[in-house]
């Protein structure tokens, strides 16, 4: 009788040993180098996550372009929504660098089948608003991207240097709004705390679910994609905000608020779990609306590709004439 062992394992990728040591010395895993296909995906998954947030992120504030109250504001806001612009743009060129297709990105965005921020379905009815988002969506996005320039993936470490410089203009101009606004009228200082209740918890939803129910966070940490998890980074957002608040004389609406000498942070409440998920699934306030918008300026835009792709060809043409001449 033969008995049969457990099957000997397949001998390791030639390549993984230099994965591991990379990660384990903290350096970067470049895109010629080999990787875990889990890895790859992750970072595909993830980086066009976030670009899709960013090309979708222009839409709340981008409504008030045409309606900013001053030149000054106008020119302001134009200059931060074309950075998120920018910043798209290098995150879908750092996915390519992993073998994904921008076009086929792009259809799975308007088709649904991959995300972006829930934070983006949320209405900007007023002017506050805008200042709103600089001061929470950018501060968040700074406390969740800043350890992202150490990110093991060199291409994406490396877009996110610019892109948190740009943040950081992006939050100060939010917080100089408020602080003008709160310098204002009653009427001006009601709107302010009126946008501060409304985006305070879904900024908070922003980190993603807790990390009891965060079924990325443990292999993305032991990758050191993501160096920390969603919720010290939520505490951390709450620590930094809630001197700014006092500072701008806006109260957070969250009633459990206060300082835990013994911890050394913040206590807060639990933010509305249920809705994150909705929201995350496309039941939010402006789920179809976003990408009914998207999908619109796709079409729209398909001529300028169709022209971009000739204009490439006609120059590889002559280039290749050129070089046989
Ligand atoms: N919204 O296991 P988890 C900006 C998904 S734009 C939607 O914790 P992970 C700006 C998550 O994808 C900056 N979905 O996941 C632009 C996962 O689903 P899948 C946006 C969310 O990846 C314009 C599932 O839930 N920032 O700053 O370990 C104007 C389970 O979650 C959300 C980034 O993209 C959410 N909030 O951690 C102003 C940062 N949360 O993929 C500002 C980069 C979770 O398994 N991304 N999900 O189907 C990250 O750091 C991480 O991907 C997250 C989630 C912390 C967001």
């Amino acid at each position: 009788m033969t008995t049969t062992g457990p099957a000997e394992a397949p001998p390791p990728e030639p390549g993984q040993k230099h994965f591991d040591a990379t990660i384990a010395r903290d350096q970067r895993i470049e895109p010629r180098d080999w990787m875990p296909d889990g890895y790859r995906a992750t970072l595909i998954r993830q980086i066009a996550q976030h670009a899709h947030s960013e090309i979708i992120g222009m839409q709340p504030e981008g409504e008030w372009i045409t309606r900013a109250p001053s030149l000054r504001r106008k020119a302001v806001l134009l200059a931060k929504v074309q950075d998120e612009a920018g910043h798209g743009l290098y995150l879908y060129s750092a996915a390519e660098t992993l073998g994904a297709d921008r076009a086929d990105l792009t259809e799975r965005l308007i088709e649904g089948r991959q995300k972006y921020s829930s934070i983006f379905n949320y209405p900007t009815p007023t002017f506050a608003d805008v200042g709103v988002i600089g001061w929470f969506v950018d501060g968040a996005a700074i406390c969740n991207q800043v350890p992202l320039c150490r990110s093991s993936y060199g291409p994406y470490a490396r877009a996110m240097v610019r892109v948190c410089k740009e943040e950081s203009f992006h939050q100060r101009q939010g917080y100089e709004l408020l602080m003008t606004m709160m310098r204002g009228t009653e009427a001006q200082r009601r709107m302010v705390q009126d946008a501060v209740d409304r985006w305070w918890w879904p900024s908070l939803m922003m980190f993603g679910p807790p990390d009891d129910a965060s079924p990325n966070s443990a292999r993305s940490m032991s990758w050191k994609i993501k160096r920390h998890s969603n919720d010290e980074l939520r505490r951390r957002f709450v620590d930094m905000t809630v001197p700014q608040a006092a500072a701008l004389g806006v109260t957070l609406p969250d009633p459990e608020l206060r300082w835990n000498e013994e911890r050394g942070h913040h206590d807060f409440g639990t933010p509305d779990w249920d809705e994150l998920a909705r929201v995350i699934k496309g039941d939010g306030p402006c789920n179809t609306e976003r990408i009914r918008r998207r999908r619109a300026a796709h079409e729209e835009g398909a001529w300028v590709r169709e022209a971009a792709t000739a204009h490439a060809a006609k120059q590889a043409a002559r280039d290749q004439e050129g070089a046989a001449a």
